[in-house]
């Protein structure tokens, strides 16, 4: 739901056309979002420092849904902070990344031709760079979404960002850009467990990541092994990510808003899934209960067993399932 002072209507670059948090009046508006913390959306104008100019408009009629209008990036970004706000809020009584009411900042047009996206502690704010030739900003509401969440990790858990413990906080992000999908409003952007969909990374269509079979990318581990914390935590992210995929889903060939996944178990165990509103709650509390800075993933199996036994009683089917569908990943306890 809408808890701005001022509704703008934006047209994005991959989420259809949105109600973005604005201020300011007739003349002269700008994309803060008194409504979530003072959310602020600026424009780096391809600079890699500084704050950015802050984004305004005329009419409160942002973007044009191309990249011929730098205000699109920013409608996708703004979306997308506005979006993950109102999903901590809602589902898990978080009032803003760090928990005390304060927004952030989103820069886009970082950089030239720049493919990557990310979240830095100590401005709270993330940037966003324009892809390959400048067409493809990785302002998706997904990417946005981990982005943001990485600051959540870092003012929860504090996952430090190497071995086992960097997949889980890598994970933890893809987890909640998957949870903030099937959340918002977007009329365009269909709920998945895909990251990073919307923005053509790879240049055939394909997605950044997978979660039902992270192995799909071509690097991204589906089960654990001894080697995990030494590939890089986008790759070990991969055993979390498939976790939450048969905790949410189950194994198998599975269909959920007309995508298509197929998920393996290593122990060849068919799961049925709990729904990814449970699974959801488990990993929140997991993360912002029982997690530290060191937890490796035999310690989050017992996080998030611990989370579901504390949710919905320690004999509960949510147990057994968040017990499952981590021996389905080989992290066996
Ligand atoms: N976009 C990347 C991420 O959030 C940036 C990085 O590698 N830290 O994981
Ligand atoms: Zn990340």
């Amino acid at each position: 739901e809408f808890q701005g002072i001022k509704e703008g209507t934006g047209k994005s670059q991959y989420s259809g056309e949105v109600e973005i948090g604005t201020s300011g009046s007739d003349g002269k508006f700008s994309m803060l979002d008194e409504g979530r913390g003072g959310n602020k959306t600026t424009n780096l104008k391809n600079s890699e420092s500084g704050d950015g100019e802050l984004f305004t408009d005329g009419d409160d009629k942002w973007g044009d849904g191309s990249v011929n209008d730098p205000a699109t990036a920013g409608v996708d970004a703004h979306y997308g902070a506005g979006q993950t706000w109102d999903y901590y809020k809602k589902v898990h009584g978080r009032e803003g990344i760090a928990g005390d009411g304060k927004g952030a900042v989103s820069r886009v047009h970082y950089g030239d031709s720049y493919v990557n996206a990310f979240w830095d502690d100590s401005c709270f704010c993330m940037t966003y760079g324009d892809g390959e030739g400048n067409k493809h900003p990785l302002t998706s509401l997904d990417v946005a979404a981990h982005e943001m969440s990485h600051g959540v990790t870092s003012t929860t858990a504090n996952l430090e960002y190497a071995g086992e413990s960097g997949g889980l906080n890598e994970a933890t992000s893809d987890i909640f850009a998957a949870a903030v999908e099937f959340n918002a409003d977007s009329p365009e952007d269909v709920p998945d467990y895909l990251v990073g969909e919307k923005i053509d990374i790879n240049g055939d269509g394909t997605p950044l990541r997978y979660m039902d079979e992270p192995s799909k990318d071509g690097q991204s581990l589906d089960f654990w092994d001894a080697n995990a914390g030494d590939v890089d935590v986008h790759y070990s992210s991969g055993i979390a990510n498939h976790f939450f995929f048969l905790l949410s889903v189950g194994s198998g060939e599975r269909e959920v808003n007309g995508v298509k996944y197929n998920s393996p178990t290593k122990d060849g165990s068919k799961l049925e899934g709990i729904g990814i509103e449970k699974a959801e709650q488990i990993w929140f509390k997991a993360l912002t209960e029982q997690m530290t800075s060191t937890t490796d993933y035999a310690d989050a199996r017992r996080a998030t067993l611990a989370a579901a036994a504390d949710l919905y009683g320690k004999d509960s089917a949510e147990v057994k399932a968040v017990g499952a569908a981590w021996t389905g990943v080989n992290v066996t306890g």
